[in-house]
């Protein structure tokens, strides 16, 4: 069965008609801006998978060959990530207004595909031959922004297990990847004008698993490997509160002049950047920096600076210095991102964008907070807590990949795969409707979680129902939430996971194609501590 994950608008698949067949001789024909660089990045997953030629090329398509087609009007409404895709005997046709869009249907494709499409060597053709169904595709995203966050603070993740991940997300089309950069645990961002950040706040990371950080050529790496897949890197500073690695680097950012301990626990809200006259030189210089250093190396229209959990700032000093990290971020022309508590700074930048991170049914103040951003032009990413952070437990302590029951459970326990696919973002918070949301994201914090595997249990299968939610149409607007489909699709998504030797938890209830052996091991061995060195 050809599932697709996130379930498009509308898919019409003829099982009786000749579906078709790539071949030896089969070519990529691009025509339009920007079509010949996505023929460019399918066809690297496919060459390696098949061994075959595939060149790009310009020209008219035959019944063996894959046409890739930008231009305008090729999807209704002219969604600019949309796409239409026709398969079958006469070959295969995507077309999209954009690149980008061009690029989402690519990931149709790779679904539609056999599993084998994810393999990296050459192998051989499957049985049935690299075909793919006759099937009439035409799709578009609910939402703007469909995003996962990675928490590589508490601890931290090399490059290229992020390229790893930024691949799968790509697969299921999100199209943002937060970073999570900057908590007490750990600055895993170069700085050049405040080098400690990461010469001492980069050497920790909870539980003494040791630091690490990304230079800028890594996160240019990241930011560039994102690009080619249409995902935008959101990078987080997370401010005033969660700073213990900073304070820990630069004594003049603290109140008292004291550099704290470097902190390797997981408590939260016990730092804060200091509010007073006699600190406001050395913070304002620090804001400016750390804002400018990371925007400049950030293409993407979007700066993070985080606003949680600061219990430890008064009220009146959370928001003196959200207004200067606000108006220090915006200075850089980015548009800034803060958790929901940000909203009770009345002096935001028209436009900033904040992310509900209380639950399904709100608690507390979040309902004002959130709505504060909207007040103030701007609008509002859901993640609400207890369906979509991806580092609540799974339901029934399920053993890990390394054998620790991994995650937390503060958000109302934990949260099954039901959970993640079982609610409807517009209504969450009242008086926030379908316009006013720009996006959904999954967070995955990694108190928790150290190694790869580890990441990707809790990441797979829960982020594909987060991606369904954020791109297919809602039950209003003619969608459907059926538990069953979504499990079929998600079986049929699990064999591209299985090539891929992705660690997803197989939770009970899908169909998965292939249950777990003993003896599976995970593709990484475990825990290699990014020791600074
Ligand atoms: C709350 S959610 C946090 C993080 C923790 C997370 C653990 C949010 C904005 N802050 O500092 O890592 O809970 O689930």
């Amino acid at each position: 069965m050809a599932g697709i994950i996130p379930a498009p608008v509308s898919l019409e698949l003829r099982d009786d008609a000749t579906p078709f067949r790539l071949t030896e001789s089969s070519r990529l024909v691009a025509s339009g801006e920007g079509a010949a660089a996505v023929a460019e990045t399918f066809a690297g997953l496919a060459r390696a998978a098949t061994g075959f030629e595939l060149p790009v090329v310009g020209g008219a398509a035959g019944a063996s060959d894959l046409e890739f087609v930008v231009g305008i009007g090729s999807v209704p409404g002219r969604a600019i990530e949309g796409y239409a895709l026709e398969s079958g005997a006469d070959g295969v046709r995507l077309a999209a207004d954009t690149a980008e869009g061009l690029f989402r249907g690519t990931q149709t494709l790779r679904q539609l595909l056999p599993a084998e499409i994810e393999r990296a060597d050459a192998a051989r053709a499957p049985a049935s031959g690299w075909t793919v169904p006759a099937a009439s595709v035409a799709d578009a995203p609910r939402f703007a922004y469909r995003g996962a966050m990675l928490d590589v603070a508490r601890h931290f993740f090399a490059v290229d297990d992020v390229l790893d991940l930024v691949d799968r997300l790509a697969l299921l089309k999100l199209n943002a990847l937060h970073l999570h950069l900057t908590d007490d645990q750990g600055w895993r961002i170069e700085i050049e004008s405040w080098p400690e950040l990461t010469g001492i706040g980069a050497s920790t990371s909870v539980d003494g698993h040791g630091g690490g950080f990304y230079t800028k050529d890594d996160y240019r790496r990241i930011v560039e490997y994102a690009a080619a897949r249409f995902i935008t890197i959101v990078p987080e500073i997370d401010l005033p509160g969660h700073t213990n690695a900073a304070l820990s680097a630069y004594p003049e950012l603290n109140c008292d002049g004291v550099a704290p301990p470097p902190y390797e626990g997981t408590e939260v809200g016990f730092s804060s950047l200091c509010a007073s006259p006699e600190r406001e030189e050395a913070t304002d210089r620090f804001l400016a920096d750390i804002t400018r250093e990371v925007a400049e190396i950030t293409p993407g229209p979007w700066l993070h600076l985080g606003g949680d959990e600061s219990l430890a700032t008064s009220e009146a000093d959370f928001r003196d210095l959200v207004r200067r990290m606000t108006r220090a971020g915006a200075a850089t022309g980015k548009t800034i991102i803060g958790w929901h508590e940000m909203g009770a700074c009345r002096e935001l930048r028209a436009g900033t964008i904040g992310q509900y991170w209380s639950f399904v049914e709100p608690a507390g103040d979040a309902v004002s907070l959130t709505k504060s951003f909207v007040g103030q032009g701007g609008r509002v990413i859901l993640s609400p807590a207890d369906v979509a952070y991806l580092d609540m437990k799974y339901p029934d302590d399920p053993e890990g990949p390394l054998g620790a029951v991994l995650g937390l459970d503060w958000a109302k326990g934990p949260t099954s795969l039901e959970e993640a696919y079982g609610w409807e973002p517009v209504g969450i918070v009242p008086g926030i409707g379908e316009s006013d949301i720009l996006g959904i994201e999954a967070p995955l914090w990694t108190e928790t979680i150290a190694t790869v595997p580890e990441l990707e249990f809790m990441v797979f299968p829960r982020v594909a129902a987060i991606a369904e939610i954020a791109w297919s149409p809602s039950v209003a607007a003619g969608g459907s939430r059926s538990e069953v489909d979504f499990a079929a699709r998600l079986a049929a998504l699990g064999t591209h996971l299985d090539t891929l030797g992705v660690s997803y938890h197989r939770v009970a209830g899908v169909p998965w194609a292939r249950p777990l052996r003993t003896g599976d091991v995970p593709r990484f061995l475990p825990m290699t501590p990014h020791i600074l060195t």
